[in-house]
């Protein structure tokens, strides 16, 4: 399947969608989000106008591909899945996680707030997630199925057998066997395992059956680990200014990557094949507008 959206008006859509979710997002913080100053100043600092927002615009498209029409609904699930997604680069960004003075292109929260406003900023934009979730219906109509499994679906992808167990098997690098299982567990588990949750909580807004629902998630999980491989072959070809972190650390921390087995030649190929893998099982559904283009863009991107 190829993507049949040109450069500009993939990108145009891509900035249009950016846009959406930064004045959703706005507006979610100022109903939701209180308290005193500098935890309100550091929440916004991290959420808002930087990121490539890839998560919720997964979210998004697969809710529209599906042909959902809850588009209120489904951004505020995917400002949730963006808010997660931030609280996760804070928690990694610590001094006891990766250590990493840039994020974004700019301080790192630690290196802003002081690490103790950093871990409160993780926890403050984790609360935020499942806050928008729980208060959905005071906004939108939508069924109350739908929010639970969101939610469920969510929770499963951060937890410890997904986010969090990824990032504690990353840390343990000097414990684990360095070959090319292990480093795939953890990519499913820290990387896939949201990814996958993003189109799978868009593709249940637009009201998908829980056979289609499966085809999603596994679609999902080729794309996540498609994605991490290409941030471990970035680690090691990019740049400072264009990652917006420090490039290299992954080799410097001694940390089991994908080229660090394969090499990076191969690990390009990997990335390549497991999107078009992702792209077939999501064959069944035809024209898919731009999520093909954005699957495309996972392996193609150069930040
Ligand atoms: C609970 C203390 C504690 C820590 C948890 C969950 C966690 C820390 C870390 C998650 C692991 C992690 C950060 C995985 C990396 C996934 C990844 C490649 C992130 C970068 O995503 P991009 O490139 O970032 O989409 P932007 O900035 O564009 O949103």
């Amino acid at each position: 399947m190829t993507s049949r959206l040109n450069d500009r008006s993939f990108a145009k859509a891509l900035e249009d969608e950016r846009e959406h979710l930064e004045t959703r997002c706005r507006t979610l913080l100022d109903a939701l989000v209180g308290g005193p100053p500098v935890i309100q100043e550091a929440v916004r600092y991290m959420l808002l106008d930087s990121g490539k927002r890839l998560r919720p615009i997964l979210c998004l498209w697969t809710h529209d591909a599906l042909g959902g029409s809850n588009r209120d609904a489904c951004l505020d699930v995917a400002c949730a899945l963006e808010s997660l997604h931030t609280y996760s680069l804070v928690h990694d960004d610590l001094p006891c996680m990766d250590d990493d003075d840039l994020r974004r292109g700019k301080p790192s929260c630690h290196k802003k707030y002081g690490e103790a406003i950093a871990v409160l900023t993780g926890d403050a934009l984790l609360t935020f997630c499942f806050d928008i979730l729980a208060s959905i219906r005071e906004r939108w109509v939508v069924r109350e199925s739908v929010i639970i499994e969101t939610t469920r679906a969510i929770a499963k992808a951060a937890g410890t057998s997904g986010l969090i167990g990824g990032q504690v098997l990353d840390i343990m690098e000097e414990d684990i066997e360095h070959t090319k299982e292990m480093v795939e567990t953890i990519h499913r588990q820290k990387t896939a395992a949201l990814i996958a949750a993003s189109m799978e909580v868009g593709a249940i807004v637009a009201g998908i059956s829980n056979k289609d629902r499966e085809t999603i998630h596994r679609a999902g999980v080729l794309a996540g680990r498609a994605f991490q491989i290409i941030d471990d072959v970035l680690d090691v070809q990019s740049d400072e200014k264009t990652l917006g972190k420090t490039p290299g650390k992954d080799v410097r921390d001694g940390k089991l990557t994908f080229p660090s087995i394969v090499g990076v030649d191969a690990s390009k190929k990997e990335a390549f094949e497991l999107i078009e893998k992702a792209k077939w099982e999501l064959g069944a559904w035809g024209d898919l507008g731009p999520l093909v283009a954005l699957l495309d863009f996972v392996v193609a991107r150069s930040s």
